[in-house]
This record gives structure tokens, C-alpha cells and sequence, in this order.
């Protein structure tokens, strides 16, 4: 198609792809030597928290079919993807002797790749603790720290050769509200000074890592994937403002801010003082963060929160929540995605550009994820085969327009990822929502058909617009 036939065109060069994670897809967890992560003991343990009984173990194979795999990429029309190294693949203790096997495996990946012409965006933690290292604590603790500037400087020193997109942490507020606040992931503890610490240290490692990614003059860029939920006032009352203000600074400036300015918001400073839940740290951490901003920043968008003040007085009883500072509403109207619950706001990817363009010194950034999550998608399957999932195409049209806005009025975005690639494996919805371009079919031994979006996906990268 020529560009003049296009009404939405992007700039040159633009990354077309999509994300994906260990845990989400690899399968394997416990081949050639991987050691367990919490979702292998969560499995083991409690199995019946994971929709239809279906856990990590069964996630759709990458480890062995990842050949495959990048052929789809390139039948999909991909430029790049983001997968994540797992952590307890590398490091089956979470520190000390590497794995061999792990090693192989992520450099036969990224070799292929490349071989494809599709760039690699390695990211180094996706929800995967180690097992090992959660019994010390996990994020809550400082040896967990040095452990995971250990693991990350080992996956550079490896593969930093040839990966030149990287990424320190995805969505480091999930560890913390699912993890340490509302019971989805383990620990599944209700602790909110715990759920500080966690985030200070997410944070304190992901500058840490970029120090060291730094300091091995390796010829790439290091960044961090944060999914940014705008935060919309119910009205100009002072009082809801003032809400919105507070949601915003815990999830999202806590990260934003440390993460591109080197500092924390000292509105947050001060709200979290106030109750006492400062997190501890050593001398010498906030001149590490401060000096250690990223080159790059990942977006991942799915859904805005919708905000007003509070009606009633917080029960100082009961364990204390963000909740506290902010209620949460359902807007009249607003569009949902039935299948997964979340609001579709299409020009929340809008704000969220302009917001970095305007106060974040235009950053260079890029769409990191968007997707939608469908159930029963076989309903949709044509007489070929394929499944005609329009509704797919028209969401991640209408986000595109949007994002396309945004470039036109100079925002730094140079991509846009999906999520996701593959039907995969989801948190504690195991395959209950697909998001993929193309279809597993987890009856016939995780069949690959590439889905009507997923054609429609090569069509866009190809003529980089629509
Ligand atoms: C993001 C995560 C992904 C993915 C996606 C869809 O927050 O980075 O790992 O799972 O959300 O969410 P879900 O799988 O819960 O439907």
C-alpha cells in the first residue's frame, strides 16, 4: 500500500511488536536444571487459586518450540519483541553457579532473532522471584537486592554483545499491590510498609543495574516497562482532586518519578512520613537513584482508574490500604471490556504520552503493552480455520490513532508492542483470557493458527500505518 493511502502514518523506523514473558510462556519450569520461582511453589501448593487447576508448568512451550515461534514473529509482521529472562533459569539458587543450559537456551533465541531480523528487548524481571531468594524475603530484602545486581550484570556481561534494548523491572507496582496489598500473588501478604519497602527496592535495583549496565560500556540502551494508569478525577472539587492527586503519586509517580527525574515526589515523601511508612535504606541509595535515570521508558496501558474522594472516614482498624487516601468509582457509561473487567479508554495512552512529553523531558519512549483479553475464542473461528477477531483489530486501532495524536504533537514515542504474541499462560487466569495474535490450541498439543489480527498486525508493520 502506499503511504498516501494511508491516513495514519508512522514515523520511520518504528518498532512493531509485541511482549511476552518467562513465566507467561517458556513451559519447562522444571527442565535442564530451572530452578522454582513462586509461581512453581505457589502451583504445588495451592494449585486450585489457578483457573482450571492450570499452572506454570503449562504455559505455551516457548523453551522448546521458541523456532517456530520467531518464524510467527516474522509471519506477524514483527521488527522487535520483548521476552524476559527467568530469573530461576539463570540462577536455579537465584545467586552463585549459572546454568549452563539456561545460558544456551537465551542465546540460541536471541541469535535466532536477530537471524530474522527482529531486535531483541530483554527484560530481566517479570513477577519471578526465585524461590530460594523469597525465603530471605524477596523484594522486602536488601540481600535480595545485591543478589539481583548479580544476576542482572551476569545476563549483560552474556548477552549484552548482541541485546541492545534493556529493561531492569515490568510493572514494578504489580509485585507490590499483588503481592504485599491485595492478596493475587505470592506472598500474598496485606502489609503496606512491607509494600513500600518492595517498591523502594525495586526501585534502588533497577538503578543499580543501570549503574552497572553503565559501567560495562556495552552499546545499548537500559530502561524500565511501567504500566501507567491515569488517574481521572470524578469532578474539579478540590476534595476529588486531591484524590485523583494521591492515586497518581502512589501508581504511578512512586516509579515514574524515581525512574526518569532520580527522585521520589515529596508529596509521596510526605503522605507515606506521615503514617510512618518510610521504607528503610543506606546511606548512598538516593544518590544511586538520583544518578542512575533511564535512557528509555516501556508503557504499558490497558486501563485508567477512575477516582473521587472519600466518603467515609477509613476503619484505622483494619490493615491500612491506598484506599485509604482515595475511593475508586464506576463511570457512568464508560466502555469495558467484558471478558477481563477493565475500562477501554482509548485516549488514556493519549494522556499518559503527553504527560511525559510535557513533564518528563519527552523521554524517549515506546507503547510497551496494549491488549485485550477475550475468552471462548473459538466461537469466532471461520471455516478455514482462523479466528476472525475484529474486535482485537478495532482496539488496537483506536489506541493507534491515539498514539498517533500524540507523535503528531511531538511526543518521543518510537514504537508500539502488544501483548501479546502467543495465547499465554496468565497469572492466576491461567488460559481463560486470550490476548495473543496468534492461537494456542492447548487440546492439540499447543497448536499454533495464526489469527485474523494477526495478519492484520503483518499488514500494519508492513505498510507502518493503517
Ligand atoms: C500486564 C502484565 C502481563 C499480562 C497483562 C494482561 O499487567 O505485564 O504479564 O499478564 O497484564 O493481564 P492479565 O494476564 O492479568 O489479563
Amino acid at each position: 500500500m502506499k503511504t498516501s493511502e494511508l491516513t495514519y502514518v508512522f514515523p520511520k523506523d518504528f518498532w512493531w511488536g509485541s511482549a511476552s514473558s518467562a513465566t507467561q510462556m517458556e513451559g519447562y519450569s522444571k527442565a535442564d536444571g530451572k530452578g522454582p520461582n513462586i509461581w512453581d511453589y505457589w502451583y504445588e501448593t495451592e494449585p486450585n487459586r489457578f483457573f482450571n487447576g492450570i499452572g506454570p508448568n503449562h504455559t505455551s512451550q516457548f523453551y522448546s518450540r521458541y523456532e517456530e515461534d520467531i518464524k510467527l514473529l516474522k509471519e506477524t509482521g514483527h521488527n522487535s519483541f520483548r521476552f524476559s529472562i527467568s530469573w530461576s533459569r539463570m540462577f536455579p539458587e537465584g545467586r552463585g553457579k549459572v546454568n549452563e543450559k539456561a545460558v544456551h537456551f537465551y542465546n540460541q533465541v536471541i541469535n535466532r532473532l536477530l537471524d530474522n531480523e527482529i531486535e531483541p528487548f530483554v527484560n530481566l524481571y517479570h513477577f519471578d522471584m526465585p524461590l530460594a531468594l523469597q525465603n530471605e524475603g524477596g523484594w522486602e530484602s536488601r540481600s535480595v537486592v545485591e543478589a539481583y545486581v548479580e544476576y542482572a550484570g551476569t545476563c549483560f556481561a552474556l548477552f549484552g554483545d548482541r541485546v541492545q534494548k534493556w529493561f531492569t523491572h515490568n510493572e514494578p507496582i504489580v509485585p507490590v499491590e499483588c503481592g504485599y496489598l491485595y492478596g493475587h500473588h505470592y506472598p500474598a501478604i496485606v502489609d503496606f510498609k512491607k509494600a513500600v519497602q518492595v517498591a523502594f527496592h525495586s526501585m534502588l535495583t533497577s538503578a543499580k543495574a543501570i549503574e552497572k549496565y553503565r559501567s560495562l560500556s556495552l552499546p545499548g540502551k537500559i530502561g524500565i516497562i511501567l504500566n501507567v494508569t491515569p488517574s481521572y478525577p470524578r469532578s474539579e472539587h478540590p476534595a476529588d482532586l486531591d484524590a485523583a492527586e494521591k492515586a497518581d503519586l502512589l501508581f504511578n509517580r512512586s516509579f515514574l518519578d524515581p525512574s526518569v527525574k532520580g527522585e521520589f515526589p515529596q508529596k509521596l515523601v510526605e503522605m507515606l512520613e506521615e503514617e510512618g511508612f518510610l521504607p528503610s535504606y543506606e546511606l548512598g541509595d538516593l544518590d544511586i537513584i538520583r544518578e542512575n535515570t533511564v535512557d528509555l521508558l516501556g508503557i504499558n496501558y490497558y486501563q485508567p482508574r477512575r477516582v473521587k474522594a472519600k466518603e467515609h472516614l477509613p476503619n484505622r482498624n483494619a490493615p491500612f490500604m491506598p484506599e485509604f487516601y482515595f475511593d475508586t468509582y464506576d463511570m457512568p457509561g464508560k466502555k469495558v471490556n467484558p471478558y477481563r473487567g477493565w475500562e477501554i479508554y482509548e485516549k488514556g495512552i493519549f494522556d499518559i504520552l503527553k504527560n511525559l512529553q510535557e513533564n518528563y523531558g519527552n523521554i524517549e519512549c515506546f507503547i510497551s503493552e496494549n491488549g485485550m483479553g477475550v475468552e471462548n475464542e473459538e466461537r469466532f473461528i471461520n471455516s478455514e480455520g482462523i479466528i476472525q477477531d475484529e474486535y482485537r483489530i478495532s482496539f488496537y486501532k483506536d489506541h493507534l490513532k491515539w498514539v498517533h495524536q500524540a507523535i503528531q504533537e511531538g511526543a518521543n514515542v518510537k514504537g508500539y508492542h502488544v501483548w501479546t504474541f502467543v495465547d499465554n499462560w496468565s497469572w492466576l487466569n491461567a488460559y481463560k483470557n486470550r490476548y495473543g495474535l496468534v492461537s494456542v490450541d492447548l487440546d492439540q498439543n499447543y497448536k499454533r493458527t495464526i489469527k485474523q489480527s494477526g495478519y492484520w498486525y503483518k499488514e500494519l508493520a508492513t505498510n507502518n500505518g493503517f
